[in-house]
């Protein structure tokens, strides 16, 4: 690990420009917020300045012309490239959902640590780059490689660490070669905006977000597990000594139904009203999605648009409300693996993966 200084955006001039975009701040110095929910109408692709932006530390301020990313370790021709360099080579452009694993841990109880995030840590966008797969062939894996670690510039102190813990995680040559991971250069047709991993990111489709490290600046294949802090400290579930297994990492991103309309408090006129939502699941395409209206019983939402894996996927139901009052409004989803949502959270000590059916209650006048 290098001890070294990286230059950084202004904590104050960052947060300015996330509350300018209209991100729910839940923390400024490192910069994280969440992605307005009503503002999720349209496109499945949002505008670029909405995404949810999650930071364990300080934005590393990256210049392109001196950027370089380094693959190294178990590899017969290490090799060291330049933007330009990647930007030559064969691209590819996906549309992936990103969410937090720490999605919907505000609604826990009891309470656990971490960022509190409500259910707006989640977006999706394009993402313009190079298959990861493309640079591997390049450099000629030993036979002994098994592990491909990502790290990312940025760094800063962790509870129960001297000095300074760089943002690193590692993927498997398998969970590589299944899920198909992207060096990003572009988002949306534009470079990658500084918050979001400039000049390059990993973007790893199904997962949740801590896999798609940002600011890459290395790439090393090792033969063993890696312990790093952000592997093996944080990012798994928690479950405690009582259950079996006691713990387990956080890979896929878990099925879920979010409700854009109506918004929690909203107030609606009696007659036809329509429930819109976006739903995705890490693991496959969503089956279906089931709303509630009120004690009434469970209907089929039409599901818009592509099936699709990567990304997120609208829906919309269209019925009626006679009754004034409070209404509570409930959506679940159901990948087609058969995975579904739970009534209740599942508590976790590190509160990951909280994906419980979600409620959203009105009052119709
Ligand atoms: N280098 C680096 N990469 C990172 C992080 C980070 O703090 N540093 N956060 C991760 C987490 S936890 C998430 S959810 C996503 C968020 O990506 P975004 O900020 O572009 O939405 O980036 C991941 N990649
Ligand atoms: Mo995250």
């Amino acid at each position: 690990m290098t001890k070294r200084t990286v230059t950084t955006v202004d904590p104050e001039q960052a947060h300015q420009r996330a509350v300018q975009a209209g991100l729910m701040i839940q923390r400024s110095d490192p910069l994280n917020g969440e992605t307005s929910i009503p503002a999720l109408t349209g496109d499945i692709v949002p505008p670029t300045e909405y995404h949810y932006v999650r930071n364990h530390f300080r934005i590393p301020l990256l210049a392109a012309a001196s950027w370089r990313l380094a693959v190294t370790g178990l590899v017969d021709r290490p090799l060291t490239l330049t933007l330009d360099d990647l930007r030559r080579m064969p691209s590819q452009r996906l549309v992936v959902t990103l969410e937090c694993a720490g999605n919907g841990r505000s609604l826990l109880r009891p309470a656990v640590e971490g960022e509190p995030w409500g259910l707006g840590a989640v977006s999706t966008a394009e993402w313009t780059g190079v298959a990861l797969s493309d640079v591997l062939e390049r450099v000629d894996l030993k036979p002994d490689a098994r592990q491909v670690i990502f790290r990312g510039a940025d760094g800063g102190t962790v509870a129960g660490h001297f000095g300074i813990t760089r943002f690193e995680r590692s993927l498997s040559l398998e969970e590589a070669r299944e899920f198909k991971p992207l060096l990003a250069y572009a988002m949306n047709g534009r470079p990658l905006p500084v918050q979001h991993g400039y000049p390059l990111r990993l973007v790893v489709p199904g997962w949740y977000g801590v896999a798609s490290v940002k600011w890459l600046t290395a790439i090393e294949l090792v033969d063993g597990p890696f312990s790093g802090y952000f592997q093996t400290e944080r990012y798994f579930y928690d479950w405690g000594a009582e259950h079996e297994p006691a713990r387990e990492p956080v890979t896929l991103q878990r099925v879920r139904a979010l409700i854009i309309e109506p918004s929690p408090d909203q107030e609606l006129p009696r007659g036809a009203m329509t429930v819109r939502g976006l739903a995705w699941s890490g693991g496959s395409p969503i089956a279906r999605v089931e709303v509630r209206i009120g004690d009434g019983s469970w209907e089929n939402a039409q599901l818009l648009g592509e099936p699709a894996r990567n990304h997120w996927q609208r829906w919309e139901l269209r019925t009626r409300v006679d009754r004034t009052g409070a209404l509570t409004i409930h959506a679940c989803a159901t990948d087609r693996t058969g995975l579904t949502q739970p009534a209740q959270p599942e508590w976790n000590r590190l509160g990951y993966g909280a994906n419980p059916v979600q409620a959203v209650t009105v009052r119709v006048r």
